[in-house]
């Protein structure tokens, strides 16, 4: 029995021990006496995963039994990050195991620390799919996810000693992965390029090309104290042959074992781009080979249901995560119409009964298009049906709306040019049941911009909105576990009840005006911050003063975000510090401030951006005269892992894009969960939590979305030059320029994206920005209302849980229930 009165995993610490030390000599094949910590994180984790592996076994087992419709989550993208500490605290088991390990003479968190992250993911689209996997085994729903098994993740990012990002492979295999059940059994024949011919009715045979093997690995997703363990199936490439045999007999080693390695490559890397298209063939081929294993797999168990095939949008619905999965799209009717002899129209129903599709962005460089071309050549079934769609598509265009050619060129399948594209975008709209957007603004944005014309044409009623949410379990409970102890006493119930139901964090407001509560509160959020301070002094080997304010931007590196206006901000503040007295400068508030986040290997402005806070970091943080009230670091190498420190000891994040470019960010929500306040534009989540925690709890500046496109204009027809426009940043600017953080010519390129063009607006939010900074120092003045603002953040953040908005997906798009393992 759970410590609240829920049900278990039947294991005391005796067994706890037991079980470890077994596989340490059986798994490992090592002595007990002398395994360092690695082997016992081994140990560890096999100990953890046998109970993972029964109740994953009695869920499936559930799940074939009651055959409940089943909804899947397509994403190129899962960053999962550590499972040890997450696994033992959904399995309610963290205590024993800590007790068990602590009588072997471990630590376990020295243990947890030996885990390497499983970074299959760039950013926030790829961490939505795992709290979003977390939610959907928390709520008991009969939800899995599909995915890609990169041999390497998100690359390991290095700071060269001129301040530049280098990047490094990603390894994470290579110490074995516990996590993971190879499914040798479970394997799909994946064609590409060959020939498609044409027979009667719609169908076709698609012949020849290369064949290539999909092998599922299972990866178990534990709920939060329940038994319900979810699957995520992730896909190897594999040679469907192992070499060619003619070859190798010729003596002709190399050629024979190439297409081996061709189909290798498939699932050995994950593209490092976020929000830009890079149209390479190879991850053309990875979106194939995913969508058609995936699908495949599907079928196969919709047909073990024995239902007729007319009937498989009641038993399956199917997630798209972004444009990324669209194939999926053709994939299904292909499956339907060549295979299963399904005649086309009603082929088509089933395919826009099945799927949902959810866009992560309106950022038009990052909209997906494929070379007709390339399509053709690598899937030329899937080019015929899709023109063959676009034919259809186009004449229900045209008969509601006649004569209007412009409208069809816009929503035509097929971009026309030399050469022709395919718009992803597009083809996920028309083929699936609801379109949603990521944040209410957002979703606005969605039917008012890049399918303004789907709105026009199919009816309001398919867009829609899902705010996006975190999962309070490793956003709260696993990374802040004092502040998580310190609610659950407070609100007088179990953890496990708030944590699985988050609006229950209102009843702190009940305990703002106490003291007492005050101080507890206060002393927990010190604490992270030495926590941090102490990560920071052993791998970078600096000192951080702890009692200065924690500013925190971390995320991906790209110029909508606008990580140069925080540092062109901290720039200001260094130059105006300088010109202060010693005694002026005692009344300062000491901050510092923390960058990090990784720039995509090919965006040059990016990296110039670290680049440049790298070098400001050090004149900055070496100058005798500030150093004592402002220091500013990068850490490198952001990770999911680095984020559970840095969270929790923030008092401050800033979430500052142009206003209309973030579709929703999910670190605003994570910090605000944990007591830190917000600095921000008018943009994405951060309006809902504005409007949950009221105005006065936050820091908005800036213009809004409805006057940047104007803004813009302006910008570009009637330029102003940044002196006139913006003299306190014209004078920023010129004091890089003059060389003050070294050779101000290397960063006149990014300099100079302000200077003309500003397309992210910096010049037009520059003052309000400086003068949103002076509003937060006058706040953290007064530290008791700065505590009480941080306490309210925290009680109003249940709208945020991942819970909510995995269910409002299940209730109102894919119409499926909870599967409780009996
Ligand atoms: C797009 C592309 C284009 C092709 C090449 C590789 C690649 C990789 C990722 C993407 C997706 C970009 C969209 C995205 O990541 N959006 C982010 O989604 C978060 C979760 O909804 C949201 O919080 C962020 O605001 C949004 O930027």
């Amino acid at each position: 029995v759970w410590k609240d009165g829920t049900r278990a995993i039947d294991k005391d610490v005796p067994d706890v021990t037991k079980s470890i030390i077994n596989h340490v000599n059986t798994s490992l094949a090592r002595q007990a006496y002398n395994i360092d910590d690695m082997g016992a994180y081994q140990a560890v984790a096999l100990a953890a995963r046998d109970d993972l592996l029964i109740n994953w076994n009695e869920t499936q087992l559930n799940y074939t039994r009651k055959a409940p419709k089943r909804a899947y989550y397509l994403s190129l993208e899962f960053l999962m990050g550590r499972t040890l500490d997450n696994a033992l605290l959904n399995l309610g088991l963290k205590d024993n195991f800590t007790q068990g390990v602590d009588k072997l003479g471990f630590n376990i968190e020295d243990i947890i620390d030996k885990e390497r992250d499983a970074a299959l993911g760039n950013g926030g689209l790829g961490r939505l799919a795992a709290c979003y996997l977390d939610s959907s085994a928390s709520q008991e729903l009969p939800v899995w996810g599909y995915g890609l098994r990169y041999k390497y993740g998100i690359f390991q990012q290095l700071i060269a000693p001129d301040g530049s990002q280098l990047e490094a492979p990603d390894p994470w295999l290579e110490h074995s992965n516990p996590w993971e059940l190879p499914r040798v059994d479970v394997t799909i024949d994946v064609r590409f390029y060959g020939h498609a011919e044409r027979l009667d009715n719609g169908k076709a045979i698609w012949s020849g090309g290369q064949e290539v093997l999909a092998v599922a690995y299972d990866v178990m997703i534990p709920g939060y104290h329940t038994k319900t363990t979810n699957n995520l199936r992730l896909w190897e490439s594999k040679p469907k042959r192992g070499f060619d045999l003619n070859s190798f007999n010729a003596g002709d080693y190399e050629k024979a074992v190439q297409s081996s390695n061709s189909a290798e490559t498939i699932t050995s890397v994950l593209y490092p781009n976020d929000n830009t298209m890079v149209g390479k063939e190879l991850r053309l081929k990875q979106q194939y080979f995913w969508t058609a294993a995936s699908l495949n797999d599907i079928m196969r168990r919709f047909k073990n249901y024995g239902k007729p095939i007319t009937e498989f949008p009641e038993y399956v619905a199917i997630q798209l995560n972004d444009t990324h999965p669209t194939l999926a799209i053709p994939e299904l009717m292909r499956l339907l119409v060549d295979e299963e002899d399904v005649p086309w129209d009603k082929a088509w129903s089933i395919v826009t009964s099945t799927f949902f599709f959810t866009n992560h962005t309106v950022l038009p460089e990052a909209l997906e298009k494929w070379p007709v071309p390339l399509m053709q050549h690598l899937l030329p079934r899937h080019m015929q049906i899709i023109f063959d769609l676009n034919l259809t598509f186009l004449q229900a265009v045209e008969k509601k709306f006649p004569g209007d050619r412009d409208r069809l060129a816009r929503m035509s399948l097929i971009q026309e040019g030399y050469p022709q594209y395919v718009r992803m975008a597009n083809l996920a709209c028309i083929g699936s049941r609801r379109v949603n957007g990521v944040a209410e603004l957002h979703s606005e944005l969605v039917k008012t911009t890049i399918m303004k014309d789907f709105v026009e044409f199919f009816g309001v009623s398919k867009f829609s909105n899902v705010t996006n949410g975190i999962t309070p379990r490793r956003w709260l409970d696993q990374c802040n576990p004092a502040l998580s102890t310190l609610i659950t006493e407070t609100l007088g119930c179990t953890k496990n009840e708030w944590l699985k139901d988050l609006y229950k964090l209102e009843g702190l407001l009940k305990h703002v005006d106490d003291p007492k509560f005050q101080k507890k509160w206060a002393a927990i959020k010190q604490s992270n911050k030495e926590r941090l301070a102490h990560h920071v002094e052993v791998t970078l080997g600096i000192k951080i003063n702890t009692k200065a304010m924690f500013d925190v931007q971390i995320k991906r590196l790209h110029e909508y975000k606008r990580q140069t206006l925080n540092l062109l901000g901290v720039v200001h503040r260094y130059l105006a510090l300088k010109k202060m007295t010693p005694e002026q400068r005692k009344k300062i508030n000491p901050r510092v401030v923390f960058f990090a986040g990784k720039a995509a290997p090919g965006y040059y402005i990016a990296k110039l951006t670290i680049r440049l806070i790298v070098n400001v970091a050090r004149v900055i943080n070496a100058d005798p005269d500030t150093k004592d009230y402002l220091s500013m670091f990068f850490l490198p190498d952001y990770s999911v892992t680095l984020a559970e420190i840095l969270i929790p000891a923030s008092d401050l994040s800033q979430h500052i894009s142009t206003a209309g470019t973030e579709a929703s960010g999910t670190s605003n929500m994570k910090f605000c969960l944990n007591g830190g306040l917000l600095l921000g534009t008018v943009d994405g989540a951060n309006i809902e939590i504005a409007e949950e925690v009221g105005d006065s709890n936050v820091f908005f500046f800036g213009h809004l979305t409805p006057a940047v496109e104007e803004l813009r204009y302006q910008h570009t027809y009637h330029p102003v030059p940044v002196e006139e426009k913006c003299p306190a940043l014209a004078a920023v600017l010129d004091e890089i320029s003059a060389g003050r953080f070294g050779d101000g010519s290397v960063y006149e390129p990014l300099l100079n994206t302000i200077r003309q063009g500003d397309y992210y607006l910096l010049t037009e939010d520059f003052d309000s920005y400086i003068q949103a900074l002076s509003m937060v120092d006058a706040a953290y003045q007064d530290r008791t209302e700065w505590i009480k603002k941080s306490i309210r953040t925290t009680a109003k953040m249940g709208k945020f849980s991942s819970d909510r908005a995995i269910l409002t997906y299940a209730e109102e798009f894919w119409n499926i229930e909870a599967c409780k393992v009996p």
